[in-house]
């Protein structure tokens, strides 16, 4: 079904309650948020978009822009969320492959995103700033107050979230109705949400942790959300005392502990603090502990499958580990030629379940390539089992950086590198960071004569890419190391840079 109506099973007898108070001191019932999808919902489907038409927003965080992906749910269409980092090639590629039918960006981007939309013949762009204001506000003006919801199937398109690919072009992973309604539904049991539960969501909402994981077993649950619109650790500390539940990547939890005020006193009425994104580091699992008094729960999750395992919320919380499968999701760990393997033996992570995505857009290929004969996703990670059936992640086959929870493909950066001038390779890796987990770092061959330095490489891929991709660090070398077969040995840079 649709997924909107799903989780309204949750919250239809919870109309007077607050589903949202915002750092700003505004607050939103479930009555409010019913009214506001259902105008988004009306003003989308006024503007003659079909079914499956997509919606990309590339916005500040705002309670209205959650209303805007959840009303696109509700009209049916697609919805298309873009970090709110990606400068205008990046853009350029998403609007060219996703070919949506309406743009929503912010209003300072209008002028730019003006000249793509024009470019690739879309018809409608609006803007909507992190207050909720902008034209796409006065467009909805008269939009009716009521909808029936679109009625869709499990297998429906709902949402397209672009994750980079090796090749340094970005995928769109076709997420369904049904992949967001069980993983709602079994993350809302798992984690043990109810309408007394206060979220503290401080995350950004173009992204899986942010927009699904942090929200819908929240509405399915008729619980609350304290909405930060960016992640500030003295913020989340004030807000602590009347929470009770936070979601966050590492690099808040290290945040956190860097603070005066955090201790077992502000962590009071808290019931769970939730870490993903990125390997969480012992260290930090344990310095927590003994700061809060509470255990953080690590789970493991990726843009095409939702979340695929946790720690449980009842019994032993392991550090350094992902947990167990979660209910209806099948997670083997296999060797090369695909044989499932033992306890503590080390192999690529495959998953299969009502979480998994229906294919990447437009990419029945590289979609083909991603599955094993036998219709196991391969997700890119290497794990194995404990003893007592706990996952842990150990490393990854996927060249893949992830800085503070964003992913980077090396890829992508080392295209721009190579296309200066005065460079004739390059190499890019991820290095130990104490606030990101891990930075991107680049390593350059220059041509003989050439005079580039780190700042102006640094200079030229932050004019042209996201800033979270720019290298945090950039050396020279003469020759990259390379093993028999030509292949740069990534290994040996990482070790060196260390
Ligand atoms: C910001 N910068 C970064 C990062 N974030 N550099 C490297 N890695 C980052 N993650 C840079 C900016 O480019 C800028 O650089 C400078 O830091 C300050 O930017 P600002 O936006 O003020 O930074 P911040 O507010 O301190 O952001 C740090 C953050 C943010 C709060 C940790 O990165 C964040 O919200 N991360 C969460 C990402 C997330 O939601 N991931 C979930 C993906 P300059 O000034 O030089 O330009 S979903 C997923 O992975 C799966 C499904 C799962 O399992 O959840
Ligand atoms: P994304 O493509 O943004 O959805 O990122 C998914 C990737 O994040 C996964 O394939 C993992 O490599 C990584 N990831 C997510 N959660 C964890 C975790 N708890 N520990 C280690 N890596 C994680």
């Amino acid at each position: 079904m649709n997924a909107y109506s799903y989780f309204r099973r949750g919250f239809a007898r919870r109309l007077g309650a607050n589903v949202i108070e915002t750092d700003r001191g505004e607050s939103f019932s479930y009555a409010d948020l019913e009214r506001e999808t259902a105008r988004v919902a009306s003003f989308l489907t006024g503007l003659g978009l079909q079914a499956g038409d997509r919606v990309a927003a590339q916005i500040d965080k705002s309670p209205q822009g959650l209303f805007l992906y959840l009303g696109t749910l509700r009209a049916g269409m697609c919805y298309l969320p873009l970090n709110t980092a990606y400068q205008r090639a990046e853009l350029d590629y998403f609007l060219g492959d996703a070919e949506p039918r309406v743009v929503v960006c912010r209003p300072e981007s209008a002028p730019m995103l003006g000249e793509l939309v024009r470019a690739h013949g879309i018809e409608h762009l609006v803007s909507l700033d992190d207050a909720g204001r902008g034209s796409l506000g006065e467009a909805m003006t008269g939009a009716a107050e009521r909808f029936a919801d679109c009625e869709r199937d499990d297998d429906d398109l709902a949402v397209i979230i672009y994750t980079s690919g090796t090749t340094g072009r970005s995928k769109g992973a076709m997420v369904t109705h049904g992949n967001l309604t069980s993983n709602a539904q079994v993350l809302r049991e798992y984690w043990r949400f109810s309408e007394r539960d206060v979220l503290i969501h401080a995350l950004p909402i173009f992204h899986v942790h942010g927009l699904f994981v942090a929200v819908h077993p929240i509405l399915l649950a008729g619980a609350r959300i304290l909405f930060h619109r960016k992640f500030d650790p003295k913020a989340v500390i004030a807000d602590l005392p009347r929470a009770s539940a936070m979601m966050g990547v590492p690099t808040f939890y290290t945040r956190l502990l860097a603070e005066h005020g955090f201790d077992k006193a502000a962590c009071g009425s808290m019931r769970v603090f939730i870490s993903g994104s990125a390997p969480l580091l012992l260290d930090t699992f344990d310095e927590f502990r003994s700061r809060s008094g509470h255990t953080i729960l690590e789970r493991y999750g990726m843009s095409e499958a939702g979340m695929i395992t946790s720690n449980p919320y009842e019994g032993d919380r392991r550090g350094g580990t992902v947990g167990f499968p979660l209910p209806g999701v099948s997670v083997r760990v296999v060797g090369p030629l695909g044989q499932p393997l033992a306890t503590g033996e080390p192999g690529d992570i495959q998953i299969k379940g009502p979480n998994l995505f229906i294919g990447y857009w437009r990419m029945p290929d590289k979609t083909k390539e991603e599955f094993t004969a036998d219709g196991w996703f391969r997700t890119g990670d290497v794990g194995q089992w404990d003893g007592d059936g706990y996952l842990c992640i150990v490393g990854r086959s996927k060249d893949l950086i992830i800085s503070g929870g964003y992913n980077v493909y090396p890829k992508e950066i080392e295209l721009v590198i190579d296309a200066m001038p005065g460079v004739v390779e390059s190499a890019v890796v991820g290095v130990p960071h104490p606030d990101f987990g891990e930075a991107v770092a680049a390593v350059v061959v220059r041509d003989k004569n050439a005079s580039l330095d780190e700042a102006q490489v640094i200079a030229h891929v932050r004019s042209q890419i996201a800033g979270f991709k720019v290298p945090k660090r950039v050396t020279f070398v003469d020759d990259l190391p390379r093993n028999a077969m030509g292949k740069v040995q990534k290994k040996v840079l990482r070790e060196q840079l260390k």
